[in-house]
């Protein structure tokens, strides 16, 4: 595969960008290659500046549910840029979104619009410890919540990718509030929840991990999460930056038919650009500024262009059937999958919810950080660059998820699993 013009981004990106990159996971270090450059994407591929075309199973880590440029979105956006793109005023189109996400989603009676996930979960846990005048912040090993400092501890995505403990520049006194437990681990979870010394603000919950590769939430542990965080006081938040609008319309809390106190999201509801929200009770919601005492503020939040451009998506994905549709295909595909792990030269272990689907590479059951980390890494590395090599872009990391838009027709699903079983045969331990 021709790769020079990205090799020559690459090397011109390094003397401008750390790591040549915004975001480090790109920079593809886990997975012993290069990161391409893309040029453009439609539908369910991607073409990067050497003309490669590929499968794309990343969707820019969730947010392109629809495909790459779908048209009513790329409709929207045009059309509401042509008006303004920003004005740090009221507008419309942020009525129009969060009327919709206050609709879909059970826990959300009032929502706040912010420009990321990260932006969202750090105000939310602002919000819970302004509420009950409590610091510490209870989360889970390998849950990842974006990169505020209090959340870098024992975190997934790219802070385990690249073998961070935490992160030098987070002091101590901030992650001192901040408890890591065990994910799916009911007892640690009740003895921990119990011990009135530790002052506990929150919890803040991935319903579907999906940072550490994807690891579904046992089945009694949302429930008894629930209970307990009721029971003592304590604020649960939901961090559905990623299950949000994308394991159901009202998210991971719908699926499982559990309400937290607040639910962050991101990804989806942008459609592709950079919106954030958090949002729950009226109660919790009516404690942030100008309302309450708690301040949160943003230049470009919910800004029309991005409204818009979430709009359109949430205006697709509440149609009728999208859903089931969208299952149907997934758990097609994921069925086939199970079929070429069972066949591998090697021991493979595929969770799979909804669209959401990771390969580990262990023989063992993976439910929890622990689990996951025992996961060949250098495997997976040998997996992701045959994949490429075969026209798939997968995450470049053994610790994220793949995902299924509505983009993936049967064809392109088909000639994936092609890829996947030549992919397979070639794994050398
Ligand atoms: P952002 O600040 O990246 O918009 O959202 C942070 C975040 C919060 N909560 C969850 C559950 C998330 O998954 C994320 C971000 N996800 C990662 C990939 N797993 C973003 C990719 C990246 O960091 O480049």
């Amino acid at each position: 595969m021709k790769t020079d013009r990205s090799a020559q981004l690459f090397l011109e990106a390094k003397t401008l960008m750390p790591g040549g990159v915004n975001s480090p996971v790109r920079a593809c270090r886990s997975v012993g290659c290069e990161p391409l450059f893309v040029r453009k994407a439609s539908g369910c591929m991607l073409t990067d500046v050497d003309g490669n075309e590929f499968i794309d199973f990343v969707g820019s880590w969730g947010p392109m549910i629809l495909g790459h440029s779908h048209p009513e979105v790329v409709e929207a956006i045009c059309r509401t840029a042509a008006d303004g793109t920003s004005f740090g005023a009221p507008s419309p189109l942020e009525v129009e979104l969060a009327a919709m996400v206050c609709d879909a989603v059970p826990s959300i009676e009032k929502v706040r619009f912010v420009n990321s996930g990260t932006e969202a979960t750090m105000s939310a846990v602002r919000l819970a410890r302004g509420y009950t005048g409590r610091k510490a912040v209870v989360k889970f090993d390998g849950c990842y919540h974006g990169h505020a400092d209090s959340f870098l501890v024992k975190a997934g995505s790219g802070v385990i990718t690249l073998g961070i403990p935490g992160s030098p520049g987070v002091p101590e006194d901030i992650v001192k509030n901040t408890l890591s437990i065990p994910y799916n681990n009911e007892a640690v979870l009740e003895q921990t929840l119990r011990n009135a010394s530790l002052d506990i603000a929150c919890v803040i919950v991935e319903p579907v991990a999906g940072n550490m590769g994807v690891v579904a939430p046992a089945p009694n542990f949302l429930r008894r999460l629930r209970e307990l965080t009721r029971e003592l006081g304590i604020v649960l938040i939901f961090d559905e930056v990623i299950t949000g609008f994308r394991l159901a319309l009202g998210g991971a809390q719908e699926r499982f038919g559990i309400i937290p106190d607040l639910t962050c999201l991101g990804k989806i509801i942008g459609g592709g650009l950079p919106v954030g929200a958090y949002g729950g009770k009226r109660e919790l919601m009516e404690m942030i500024a100008p309302d309450g005492p708690v301040y949160q503020a943003g230049t470009l939040s919910g800004n029309p262009l991005a409204m818009a451009a979430g709009l359109a998506m949430l205006n697709i994905v509440k149609r009728p059937g999208f859903y089931a549709e969208l299952e149907e295909k997934s758990a097609w595909f994921g069925d086939e999958m199970e079929k070429l792990a069972a066949a591998a030269p090697v021991p493979i272990v595929l969770n799979r919810i909804g669209s959401l689907m990771t390969c580990f590479f262990t023989d063992k059951p993976v439910t929890d950080f622990e689990s996951a980390l025992q996961a060949n890494t250098a495997l997976y590395g040998q997996y992701y660059r045959h994949m490429l090599a075969g026209g798939v872009w997968l995450a470049p990391s053994q610790f994220e998820a793949a995902f299924i838009s509505a983009a993936h027709d049967r064809a392109h699903l088909e000639q994936a699993l092609r890829v996947t079983e030549s992919s397979f045969k070639k794994l050398m331990v």
